[in-house]
């Protein structure tokens, strides 16, 4: 990234947070870049601890992504899960034979008295990944969604439920007595830039501002703050962010999106589609930058990180 240094910090959760960290990561190189993770969506199955967004940020930075899903490996079997049925153990979360290793190591850390930001970092070595992967916070935060049936444990409405019940909003059991992990405070006071990769707003990005002090300080973050706008032609790419979005009576467009981030944000990126709203943008005091932010094929996950980093540079467009 040309003569800059420091590191940019790339916030992320889920599968459109995991593609641009796997464009950053192509970008950077590992000592300027960290990519802190949303893990309100962490979750125990058969004593085991899951931490899906962590999982999916690994394995996509080490290759071994499924592809189709966003999530899991690639070329996954499911056999023990189907031996866990038989057993009578609910088995609506898939979770499959090699990716069971991944929570068996990480339960194994965590019981032996490791921080999540440890066994992390131990896992990534396992699978090659260079660049430095955090989770939020190594305290328990639980994002709980408020539905019209009452509040739903993530998971509990993602995959369970299919995101079908009305959400009107979501609150992070735990966020208000936690604070960031280590290598998210210290990028927090060091980082050069910062970047809100295209995360669902109201169930990533917000738990990962739940922490404690974290939001009041990307407030007073003094380089620059880069948000790529989740929403791209009125719907979401994926997940429930649009659907969320109308049960919530707000317009589903990449604008509903910038004015969540007012204050915390000065560079907000939008896709070609949404080139019709670059005044509304500007409205909120952030300065509109139109590219192509759908990343289908590495090379778009590739150009859309080198749009960001020049962005962040400085260098404009
Ligand atoms: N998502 C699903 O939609 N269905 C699943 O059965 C499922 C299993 C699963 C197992 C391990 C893992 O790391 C992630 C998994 N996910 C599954 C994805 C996960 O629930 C969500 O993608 C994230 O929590 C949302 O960002």
């Amino acid at each position: 990234m040309g003569a800059a240094s420091g590191k940019v910090l790339a916030l992320a959760g889920g599968v459109g947070g995991a593609k641009l960290a796997l464009g950053l990561a192509n970008v950077l190189p590992p000592e300027q870049l960290v990519i802190v993770v949303n893990t309100g969506d962490d979750e125990e199955f058969h004593g085991l601890r899951v931490s899906p967004d962590l999982d999916t940020v690994m394995y996509t930075l080490a290759g071994l992504a499924n592809p189709e899903a966003g999530w899991g490996l690639a070329g996954e079997s499911f056999e023990a899960l189907k031996m866990l049925s038989r057993y009578g153990a609910p088995t609506w979360f898939n979770l499959g034979d090699r990716d069971l290793a991944t929570h068996i190591r990480r339960t194994e850390l965590l019981r032996q008295g490791r921080s999540l930001s440890e066994a992390t970092r131990e896992l990534c070595r396992g699978l090659g990944v260079q660049h430095a992967v955090a989770p939020m916070t190594d305290d328990k935060v639980r994002t709980m969604v408020d539905t019209v049936e009452g509040l739903l444990p993530f998971q509990e409405y993602f995959v369970r439920r299919r995101c079908e019940p009305q959400a009107r909003g979501a609150r992070f059991h735990g966020a208000d007595a936690s604070k960031p992990s280590p290598a998210f405070d210290e990028a927090l006071g060091s980082a050069r830039a910062l970047a809100f990769c295209p995360s669902n707003p109201f169930l990533s990005i917000d738990p990962i501002l739940a922490v404690g002090g974290v939001r009041e300080r990307i407030r007073a973050f003094t380089g620059p703050r880069l948000v790529v706008s989740p929403i791209v032609g009125g719907e979401a790419l994926r997940g429930p962010a649009a659907k969320m979005m109308r049960e919530m009576g707000r317009p589903v467009s990449c604008v509903s999106v910038a004015e969540g981030y007012a204050g915390l944000c000065d560079l907000f990126v939008i896709d070609q589609a949404d080139a019709a709203h670059v005044d509304e943008i500007k409205a909120l005091g952030m300065a509109p930058h139109v590219t192509n932010t759908v990343m289908n094929a590495d090379r778009d996950k590739t150009a859309l990180a080198r749009f960001v980093c020049r962005l962040l540079e400085g260098g404009g467009q």
